[in-house]
């Protein structure tokens, strides 16, 4: 197998950065971005804080109680999670970094694997570099810092991105490995949880490297065949699996904010004309074919609206989208009284464009053996 190069890409204190980048006059201080379970005032956790916040020793899990006691006295602002803004930035910042891979992982709303083996010809100077527009881009374009880890695979690539936070690029190649790795503790690595990093305490082992030179019979022994052999892999850096996208998309959608609340069609459609190219763009590089368009809208007052209309044969085209989504905005406008706040765009029943071709060919039995 060819040398690979893979990237890890984080976004730095993700809730608190996206609510930073709405309301700018708050960064400086301590963001913290809690679920409130709505039991009493202050009753729930925090999502996550901000680095200023951090400093103050507040982090995600921790109570939004304990956030305000370490927080006393401080000039610091709490606010309720918002996932559908969260999302959207998201979806957004996925596209670039998309568009930027050979093939690319979305593993969790913030963070992505990118293998860029091609796109860098395998080397690591234009990997850097490569990290480096990447970055530029997501700030230029989306407002957000991220970190970068680069590596000969998904381990150290992960493990490179967390060791420089926020705004960090970590690139390590194959012959630093080792290096790199040794001094870590144990539970740096992906599958290393309490009760592990507990059990190789007892055996002696507390850094990756002191794992490293631990004899793999006996890790074999005391964890079994399948962890103890990829304990060991783990500890030398060693991991081939590949970076793949997860399993198809029901749909594909993208929802956006308006600038300020509109029954006007033309207002609307400007903004859901873009969204309808974000959705297209991905749908052609994914090679899929949608048969249902849906048009979906957050009013004022926060209730929620949606129309679709379902073809009768795939297709792709981007003027049948925006066709329709022209013509569900209507209908929603003559049908409702509310003024749209958000507005989305959604395909699904989706096809990929070879098994169609596939289905086709079976169904006119037509064969190429
Ligand atoms: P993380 O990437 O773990 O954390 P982060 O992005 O806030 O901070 P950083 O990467 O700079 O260390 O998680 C991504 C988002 O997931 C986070 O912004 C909020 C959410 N989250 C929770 O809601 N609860 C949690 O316990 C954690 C860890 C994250
Ligand atoms: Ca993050």
């Amino acid at each position: 197998m060819q040398a690979r190069i893979v990237m890890l890409v984080d976004l730095d204190y993700f809730y608190a950065q996206c609510e930073e980048r709405r309301n700018p006059s708050i960064k400086g201080k301590p963001v913290v971005v809690c679920v409130y379970s709505g039991r009493t005032e202050d009753s729930g956790a925090v999502s996550t804080a901000n680095y200023v916040a951090r400093k103050y020793g507040v982090k995600s899990g921790i109570s939004i109680v304990l956030a305000k006691q370490k927080l006393k006295g401080v000039d610091a602002v709490f606010l309720p999670v918002d996932h559908p803004f969260y999302r959207e930035i998201s979806d957004k910042i996925m596209e670039i970094l998309r568009s930027h891979a050979d093939s690319f992982e979305q593993v969790g709303v913030d963070e992505a694997y990118m293998d860029v083996t091609q796109k860098t010809k395998g080397n690591y100077q234009e990997a850097k570099n490569l990290a480096a527009t990447i970055k530029n881009d997501v700030l230029t374009q989306q407002k957000l810092t991220c970190s970068i880890g680069v590596g000969p695979n998904k381990l150290v690539a992960k493990i490179a991105a967390d060791i420089q936070k926020p705004d960090g690029l970590t690139p390590v190649k194959p012959e630093e490995v080792q290096r790199f790795l040794s001094p870590l503790p144990v539970r740096s690595l992906v599958g290393v949880g309490k009760k592990t990093e507990k059990r190789l305490e007892t055996l002696g082992v507390r850094t990756v490297g002191q794992l490293a030179r631990f004899d793999v019979q006996r890790l074999i022994e005391v964890f079994g065949r399948k962890l103890g052999t990829y304990f060991h892999n783990a500890s030398v850096g060693i991991d081939n699996e590949p970076v793949q996208e997860r399993s198809e998309p029901e749909s594909v959608s993208r929802i956006s904010t308006l600038k300020e609340d509109t029954r006007d069609l033309a207002v609307i459609l400007d903004e859901a004309y873009g969204l309808c190219d974000d959705v297209h763009a991905r749908l052609l590089r994914r090679g899929l074919l949608y048969r249902s368009v849906s048009i979906h809208i957050v009013a004022g007052d926060l209730s929620v609206h949606s129309k679709s209309k379902t073809f009768e044969n795939p297709t792709s085209s981007l003027e049948t989208f925006k066709k329709t989504v022209k013509e569900l905005f209507e209908k929603f406008l003559a049908e409702s009284i509310v003024e749209a706040r958000r507005v989305g765009v959604k395909v699904s029943s989706l096809n990929k464009k070879e098994e169609l071709q596939k289905q086709i060919t079976n169904f006119f039995g037509f064969s190429n053996h």
